[in-house]
């Protein structure tokens, strides 16, 4: 199947269409793939097997935020940007840019980049919602617990689903009120992001409330801590199959959009998932299966 247009993506809470986006990070430290792609060719390499593996978006990010992480400036993000960004949307898939400061975000779509990522939901960058707005660009709003050198520190909700909710909710009507168009914004839980392994479990399992938003749902749950948690495994590298499982989880509940290193073992399971139990319009079930609601 061809990758999905951006009108697409932006219709998959309506049409229930699966969008894989394939993580690229050029980055020296990040959790999973740090220093991988750092160099630039392996970089473009991995941008077209993402595409060929059957990636909609290239979501490329040139600063960590895992635990912990360091803050790379603008300039350093945009220098290692600068070959890469091309080689990705020469892939021709819709390309993301993973970022919270609109320097980069403008220079990646200066480049052709046509998606944001904004892990901060344009709380780190005042120019951030005014940008997209200004360049009708769709943006990603996550929801995020502090930031990431303190974010795990000691994470704490009364409700952990319903005051993520309440976080996006109050984002989209700031992205609004920056002009936005309501169409162009994804939202997503932030998992990982200042969250214990139960919160992150309540919010995939609770993916249904944030689909009231009537946005469409993005779940990054791709190799982090709370699958090395449940199953013992320490690698990042080797968390896929419970990647694959939670991002099955998130797609029964109503999340369209996954953001995965690992595209090609996403799109056999979804191929399968989806063929049992068919996604369609609203979500809703087809009318012979035995589950028909
Ligand atoms: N997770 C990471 C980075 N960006 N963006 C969205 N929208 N949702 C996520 O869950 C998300 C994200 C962290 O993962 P990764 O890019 O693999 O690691 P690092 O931040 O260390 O580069």
């Amino acid at each position: 199947m061809m990758g999905a247009t951006l009108d697409e993506i932006l219709a998959s809470h309506r049409t229930g269409r699966a969008i894989v986006m394939g993580v690229l990070n050029v980055t020296p430290d990040s959790f999973s793939d740090g220093g991988q792609f750092h160099d630039p060719a392996a970089a473009a390499a991995q941008a077209e097997r993402l595409a060929a593996e059957g990636a909609d978006v290239i979501d490329v990010g040139a600063e960590s935020t895992r635990p912990g992480s360091d803050r790379v400036s603008p300039a350093e993000q945009i220098e290692r940007l600068r070959v890469v960004l091309p080689a990705a949307v020469a892939c021709g898939v819709v390309v993301s840019i993973d970022t919270t400061r609109a320097e980069v975000a403008r220079f990646a779509l200066d480049a052709g980049a046509s998606l944001i990522n904004d892990v901060s939901a344009g709380r780190d960058d005042g120019d951030m919602l005014p940008l997209a707005a200004e360049r009708e660009a769709p943006i990603v709003l996550m929801h995020m617990l502090g930031e990431p050198k303190s974010m795990q520190a000691d994470p704490q909700y009364d409700d952990v689903v319903a005051e993520v909710r309440a976080f996006l909710a109050g984002r989209i009507d700031a992205a609004v009120a920056a002009g936005i168009a309501r169409e162009r914004v994804i939202v997503d839980p932030g998992i990982g992001f200042g969250k214990r392994l139960e919160h992150n479990l309540a919010l995939l399992a609770g993916v249904g409330a944030l689909c009231s938003l009537g946005a469409p749902v993005l779940a990054g749950p791709s190799r982090k801590r709370f699958i090395g948690e449940l199953a013992g495994e320490p690698d990042p590298q080797g968390r896929m199959p419970g990647t694959l499982a939670a991002c099955l989880a998130a797609r029964r509940r109503g999340a369209t959009i996954f953001r995965v290193h690992d595209v090609a073992a996403l799109r056999q399971a979804l191929a399968v998932a989806d063929a049992i139990e068919p996604r369609g319009p609203g979500q809703a079930r087809r009318k012979n299966s035995p589950n028909a609601l």
